[in-house]
């Protein structure tokens, strides 16, 4: 029972300690009791304490105390999240900590790419050899051969490849077809079996071990993704100072949320100990909502000029307070080139805004105090959710854990994500971040996968007739927040 409580929570993005799983083992219905308790929270925390469960439970009995003696009343308001006691400690104002930001890996100044058939020849090269690299630290793949020789011997082998087709045929067995340099060959993974029902995406690499049969098609036993180490301890910084994560805030749409946007702005210049922990402000795309992103989308423009639109998010980050660094990078809906890697936006833009603001591309990978923060604007869940039927637009963590596994940010190419075939393909995960971040997908969540803190940043936009014909329900408002020293992170809801 323990282990279902546990996968159950982390189905849900969360997790729990010690002492609060004991205690939904003491509940006649432990799943229904944690069910119950996600659902009181608004945004749960990253992990459930067992005074988080307390507290909940406290505000329910409250709130049926209150329905039971005065029916008239109107319902009270849903509880604001309150942030866990731990988030409290006492902290430094971050106003007293002198910035420490490094940009380890960005784009901008170095595109290279005419999109030649040879730059695609390259891109595709550079992409397999990298991961390949990884893949072959795994025992499994230390021996893997070249394609073309394990498919002329009949005994236990192991290749590495990239993935060209993935199809399922009408007994349900799953064909994928995998390349190397020397050749291809179509590997066979059982109907019914764990290995078909593996999220496997076009154009990703990955290494399977099995033999090949007399008709030259190779019979798996297993699939290796590069993925991440088991486990990695979070570098922490010394003080509690604290990063919050946005995106989406579609500045210039008429659905852009301006009162939620003030709330979080006065909470920012007087709020709370947490708010005065704030140090840095990351900003994961489609800050705007730019111009002529789809059809007809200037009938949903208040600001119909794009310099319009960013300076009035320049103002918006000028009340902000001075010791709040803001680092920024584009979305689809941003005014720079829409293939990604995406560079900084031009000067021009940059130029409206106060020196607060750090220009950086889409994706980046950004050092705060030591700890590595890869951002990406996440474009690239349009093609997850499309082409793995277990993900959703409600669910991106998955997604990101995908990504991660993958060691990749977008690896279907040819989808709805465009990408330049850069002379390297700047989209690997190369190096293991600490924090993992995107926006795009207008949800909100926190959680973790192998010691990587993840982050999926809401938005500060209303749902859009575009969201509400493909039944896209958005999360907005949240806020949410990770401590660099302890890597705990929580979702503020405004
Ligand atoms: O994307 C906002 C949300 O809308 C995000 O969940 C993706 C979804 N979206 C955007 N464009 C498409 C298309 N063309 N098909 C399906 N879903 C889409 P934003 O980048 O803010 O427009
Ligand atoms: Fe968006
Ligand atoms: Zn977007």
């Amino acid at each position: 029972m323990r282990d279902r409580i546990l996968s159950f929570l982390s189905e849900r993005g969360t997790l729990a300690d010690e002492q609060a799983v004991e205690y939904f083992l003491t509940q006649a219905d432990p799943l229904g009791a944690a069910d119950r308790l996600l659902r009181a929270f608004q945004d749960p925390p990253l992990v459930i304490t067992l005074e988080d469960i307390q507290r909940a439970v406290a505000i329910a009995r409250a709130a049926t105390d209150r329905a039971a003696t005065v029916r008239t009343r109107p319902p009270a308001p849903a509880a604001a999240f309150a942030i866990p006691a731990s988030f409290r400690e006492t902290v430094a104002p971050a106003a007293d900590v002198a910035e420490d930001i490094r940009v380890l890996k960005d784009i901008t100044g170095h595109s290279t790419c005419e999109g030649t058939l040879a730059d695609f020849a390259r891109y595709f090269r550079h992409r397999f050899q990298t991961i390949a690299r990884i893949l072959r630290h795994r025992p499994e793949l230390a021996g893997a051969m070249e394609i073309a020789r394990a498919k002329k011997l009949t005994r236990d082998t192991a290749v590495i490849g990239i993935v060209t087709d993935v199809r399922t045929t009408k007994n349900g067995h799953r064909i994928l077809e995998l390349e190397d340099e020397t050749g291809s060959v179509s590997v066979l993974l059982p109907a019914g079996s764990s290995l078909a029902a593996d999220a496997i995406v076009n154009d990703e690499v990955i290494g399977v071990t099995g033999r090949s049969n007399d008709r030259g098609l190779f019979i798996a036993k297993s699939l290796l993704h590069p993925d991440l180490p088991t486990s990695k301890a979070f570098p922490g910084t010394e003080g509690h100072l604290r990063v919050g994560f946005m995106s989406d805030i579609h500045v210039g749409s008429r659905t852009f949320l301006a009162d939620r946007w003030a709330k979080f702005s006065a909470w920012a210049c007087d709020g709370d100990e947490v708010a005065r922990s704030l140090r840095y402000l990351v900003l994961s795309g489609d800050v705007v909502d730019g111009i002529g992103v789809y059809p007809r989308q200037d009938e949903e423009l208040v600001l119909d000029d794009i310099y319009a639109q960013y300076e009035a998010l320049a103002s918006m980050l000028h009340e902000l307070p001075d010791h709040l660094k803001v680092i920024l990078l584009p979305g689809n809906h941003d005014a720079v080139r829409p293939a990604e890697p995406q560079p900084a936006l031009p000067t021009a833009i940059q130029k409206l805004f106060d020196s607060n603001v750090k220009f950086v591309g889409n994706p980046s990978t950004v050092s705060l105090h030591g700890v590595r923060v890869l951002a990406y604007h996440g474009r690239s869940m349009d093609d997850f959710v499309s082409a793995v039927p277990s993900l959703s637009y409600a669910r991106p963590l998955d997604a990101m854990r995908e990504m991660l596994r993958k060691r990749h940010l977008a690896p279907i190419y040819g989808g709805k994500t465009p990408i330049a075939p850069e002379a390297e393909d700047h989209l690997i995960i190369d190096q293991v971040p600490d924090i993992f971040v995107t926006g795009h997908v207008h949800a909100a969540a926190v959680g973790e996968h192998r010691g990587v803190v993840l982050v999926n940043s809401s938005t500060w936009q209303a749902q859009t007739s575009f969201q509400k014909m493909h039944n896209i329900e958005p999360v907005a408002g949240r806020l949410p927040i990770v401590d660099l020293h302890t890597g705990e992170a929580v979702l503020k809801v405004f």
